[in-house]
């Protein structure tokens, strides 16, 4: 991930040209499945396309590299897309840098679009929403109680609801639920009314209306100059997420250095001597003041 920091950086200069769809959703809900169709789709319409699926609980490329590889097979041989999955867990800075350097990159090489598949556990759904430019939240029939239960926090950062897998029973139940929450809360982001659209991405069904609902909302932004807003928002969860990785990788530093205070701090903690609090305030300041930002 530090190469990934260093090459973006180089291309951090350049104007971004590429529209970047986040996908996310619970494992198995078919978002690798809807990408590749989606793909399919955008391709179609004579854009290119590339893809990064992200998997934040693992720090290795294994299982998932293969799993996506095969499903993305139908584009294996196209020029004009460019699929990779990649792990985030342990990496510098985690999901959110990681996508948007690697988002940078493909935005530099050229891409229309950039796809980035996030399995939603913890945080990455939000993440994946404030890096994207449209965020979709993929759910499938038989989740409905999941939703009443605990995805608020995900429900107010989706722009598009994708309910895959609706040659399931219950994917009626399943926009009704959806459609309530909505109600209930304020649903609209950016002025654009989050829309509900359903697919069976196993049979690319929905798929080619899916992809007019995402045209539409980026027309939205962009006539309504909220995009500029959407953007500067990413920045600045950007820029968060920078910083705290710059103080972690500092506190790391400071920790490991042979004359580090760190062990006497902690000793004084262990013996009831130092409120852990105040502590930790101590060591910030000592790291801020040392450390070479
Ligand atoms: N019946 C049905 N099955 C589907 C549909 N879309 C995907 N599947 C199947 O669901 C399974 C999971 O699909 P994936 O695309 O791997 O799901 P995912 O959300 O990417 O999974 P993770 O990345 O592991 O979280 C696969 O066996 C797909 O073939 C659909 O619309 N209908
Ligand atoms: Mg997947």
């Amino acid at each position: 991930m530090d190469d990934l920091r260093e090459l973006a950086g180089g291309v951090r200069a350049k104007a971004r040209n590429s529209w970047r769809i986040g996908i996310t959703g619970p494992p198995g809900v078919g978002k690798s499945t809807i990408a590749d169709a989606l793909t399919a789709v955008i391709r179609e319409r004579g854009h290119t396309v590339a893809v990064l699926a992200v998997d934040p609980s693992s720090p290795f490329s294994g299982g998932a590299l293969l799993g996506d590889r095969i499903r993305m097979d139908r584009h294996g041989t196209d020029p004009g897309v460019f699929i990779r999955s990649m792990a985030s867990r342990g990496h510098m800075g985690g999901l959110a840098l990681a996508t948007s350097h690697a988002a940078l990159i493909m935005d530099a090489a050229g891409f229309e679009y950039v796809i980035i598949e996030t399995v939603g556990v913890g945080q990455s759904e939000i993440e994946i929403a404030a890096t994207a430019d449209v965020a979709l939240l993929a759910l499938a029939p038989g989740m409905g109680d999941q939703i009443q239960a605990a995805k608020a926090g995900v429900m107010e950062v989706a722009d598009i609801f994708v309910i895959n897998k609706a040659d399931h029973e219950g994917a009626g139940r399943l926009a009704a639920d959806i459609r309530s929450v909505l109600h209930a809360g304020r649903a609209e982001r950016y002025g654009w009314m989050p829309s509900i659209r359903r697919t069976v991405a196993a049979t690319d069904e929905g798929i080619a209306d899916l992809f007019d609902d995402i045209v539409a909302h980026r027309e939205h932004l962009s006539s309504t100059g909220l995009i500029e807003v959407r953007r500067r928002e990413q920045s600045e969860h950007l820029v968060r997420e920078l910083a705290l990785e710059l103080v972690r990788s500092a506190i790391d530093k400071f920790a490991a250095a042979p004359d580090s205070a760190l062990p006497a701090l902690a000793d004084r903690i262990a013996a009831n001597d130092l409120d852990p609090w105040l502590g930790a305030r101590l060591l910030l300041q000592s790291v801020v003041s040392q450390a070479d930002l």
